[in-house]
């Protein structure tokens, strides 16, 4: 029988005395947080018994075909935290606008935004999900937040991660002091610490892209691609792995664990709308994920992070991973630029 094991709870609570932060706010806030994963958990576990596979019938503010599960996730999340007392408002990917705290319930000093069912395209086929989080401070005093409040770069997140409903549900959590993961124990409802201070291995044989979309890279991202196809007879000197899931968390989480990059890139056929994957929602936590095990995350022209968003679903290209490969699709970048001039 396992004794000593270590909760979300007691860990956070310890970190914050050893780091000499937080007040406790943010642990509360963390436990309603996990409340709304375990139930999201049990439902897309569910799947069917719910009503939760198939489409809704709608669409979110991206034109997106909303899935049963997707609904039923925002639900869940918007009840557990909207009463927390430690919010201010919470943004949504499966919501056109921000979530006013209803005025019965007390307001608290951060904001919340969400991804609530990533990878939703995997719903229907028993396929990895996740949900995607990113915690803001709000401004002082702020009783009811605006479109402002919200619009801060991934440098400013106090706390972000994500939770994978895979065969077990993980938690992978930074506050800025390092990736812990933690695992759902269904039998005592808690979720326990599966490792402290993850790092992400800086060398990998592994790369992630939709392979339909190489017809559309721009160079230095093709070139990057090519070279990990050529492998070992071309100039890498080695042969490469090649995973994509359809979904980030599910892709992220693998880097996270073995190494590699993920590449959701700018293309001639995403142009338009600036890349896929959403700033505010999927990017920066997934970034400050990946800084804070010792990775990196770019858009291929800079640090995701230090983005100033401009509306709340602005999308982005992510190139995360395993900081040497990431550093070279950077270079790659920077080489293309030099040649252009
Ligand atoms: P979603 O939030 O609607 O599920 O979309 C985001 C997902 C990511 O999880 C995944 O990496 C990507 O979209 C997959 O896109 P594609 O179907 O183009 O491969
Ligand atoms: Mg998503």
């Amino acid at each position: 029988m396992v004794t000593d094991i270590i909760t979300l709870a007691h860990f956070t609570i310890e970190e914050q005395r050893r780091l000499g932060v937080g007040s406790g706010d943010f642990t509360s806030l963390l436990n309603d947080l996990s409340t709304a994963f375990k139930i999201i958990s049990r439902e897309v576990n569910r799947g069917n018994l719910v009503g939760g596979l198939g489409s809704a019938g709608s669409d979110n503010v991206q034109g997106e075909q909303q899935k049963h599960l997707d609904i039923i996730a925002n639900t869940a999340m918007l009840h557990a935290l909207q009463s927390s007392g430690h919010l201010a408002g919470m943004a949504s990917e499966e919501m056109d606008e921000i979530f006013h705290i209803p005025t019965r319930y007390q307001r608290g000093k951060y904001l919340l935004l969400f991804d609530p069912l990533d990878g939703s395209s995997n719903i229907d086929v028993n396929g990895t999900v996740g949900t995607i989080f990113s915690v803001l401070r709000a401004p002082e005093s702020v009783e009811r937040p605006t479109l402002k409040d919200f619009l801060q770069p991934g440098t400013s997140q106090v706390a972000a991660g994500y939770t994978i409903y895979g065969p077990s549900t993980v938690l992978a959590l930074t506050y800025g002091s390092g990736v812990h993961t933690f695992t759902l124990d269904w039998t005592i409802g808690s979720f326990v610490l599966s490792q402290a201070n993850l790092r992400v291995p800086e060398r990998t044989d592994e790369f992630a892209i939709n392979a339909s979309r190489l017809r559309y890279l721009e160079a230095p991202v093709r070139r990057y691609v090519d070279e990990c196809i050529a492998g070992k007879d071309g100039p890498r000197g080695m042969n490469f792995n090649m995973r994509w899931t359809g979904s980030m968390v599910a892709d992220i989480h693998r880097i996270l664990l073995r190494g590699g990059i993920f590449i959701y890139a700018l293309d001639s056929a995403n142009k338009r709308t600036g890349g896929k994957l959403r700033l505010m929602y999927e990017a920066n936590p997934m970034a400050m994920i990946m800084e804070q095990a010792g990775g990196m995350a770019s858009t291929g022209r800079g640090r995701i992070m230090e983005l100033v968003p401009e509306n709340l679903h602005q999308r982005v290209p992510v190139i995360a991973g395993s900081a040497a490969e990431v550093d070279r699709v950077i270079e790659y970048h920077i080489q293309d630029e030099v040649k252009a001039a």
